[in-house]
């Protein structure tokens, strides 16, 4: 049987609530593992996403913790319970909440519409957030997200626009927000063609290909089009001569599709 040496360190943090005639001092922890395997906060309020959390972090933490990624509970604006998330703070900044990531293949992302609803995988490795609390997060606040992608020779791109939001499932997750393409961005923009499209799984077809699911032909689950011109959730593998279409695409990287062997999408509020 294994154990983890689990080292927790309590940040007591002090936070100052205005109210209509009073500031009012509340106490928040933050405990973080240092594996980051494990992550609680305790008290009567929680960090809305991860850059509070890092905001928290570079306030009362040393230098050392400041910049740290890894796993802690949020809870935005809505959510009824506070929940775990993987926020990344070693790239462009730091304070970004990841809300998809593929690493190995490991997890199997060709899963129904209730999957997708409440989430899977392992916040450390592969996962899917949710699409109930991508929609909790991204309805608090304006949000950009960063898409990075690297290849199977670990060349690395990424793309950034300034908005993105979804609706919540009574619209179907619809990607009602997706800003612009910012020019920092190192590969196409080719989320646009599902901008304002819902969410689809192969059980929930709200697409606009009349013949099916599209998350049925592509293995996956996403805001298709009539299908798509990016799809992060799709099959994991890049062998030659499978399917091109079929598996994890971000049209006009070169090498194709089928060519991407990491990948992680992240908010961060502007
Ligand atoms: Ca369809
Ligand atoms: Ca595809």
């Amino acid at each position: 049987m294994a154990f983890h040496r689990v080292f927790v360190y309590v940040l007591g943090i002090l936070l100052i609530h205005n109210t209509s005639c009073e500031c009012q001092r509340q106490r928040r922890n933050v405990e973080m593992a240092e594996d980051g395997d494990l992550t609680v906060s305790t008290g009567s309020d929680y960090p809305r996403d991860c850059s509070e959390v890092r905001d928290y972090l570079m306030k009362f933490s040393s230098r050392f913790y400041t910049m740290k990624s890894g796993v802690y509970l949020i809870q935005p604006d809505d959510a009824l319970e506070p929940f775990r998330v993987f926020c990344n703070n070693s790239i462009d900044g730091g304070g970004w909440t990841v809300i998809q990531r593929r690493v190995d293949g490991s997890v199997d992302f060709f899963r129904k519409w209730y999957d997708y609803k409440h989430g899977f995988g392992f916040l450390n490795g592969e996962f899917w957030l949710g699409n109930d609390k991508i929609s909790l997060l991204t309805n608090q606040k304006i949000y950009e997200i960063r898409i990075d992608m690297n290849n199977q020779h670990g060349v690395p791109y990424f793309a950034k626009y300034d908005r993105f939001r979804i609706s919540d499932e009574s619209s179907k997750y619809r990607l009602v927000e997706l800003g612009q393409h910012l020019p920092e961005s190192t590969c196409a923009d080719s989320f646009a063609i599902h901008r304002n499209m819902s969410f689809t799984t192969y059980d929930n077809d709200n697409d606009n290909d009349l013949s099916g699911p599209c998350a049925l032909s592509q293995g996956s689950a996403w805001w298709y089009n009539r299908c798509d011109e990016c799809d992060l959730n799709s099959r994991y593998f890049f062998r030659t001569g499978d399917w091109w279409d079929a598996c994890i695409e971000w049209t006009g990287l070169p090498g194709g599709n089928c060519n991407l062997k990491f990948t992680e999408m992240k908010v961060r509020p502007l």
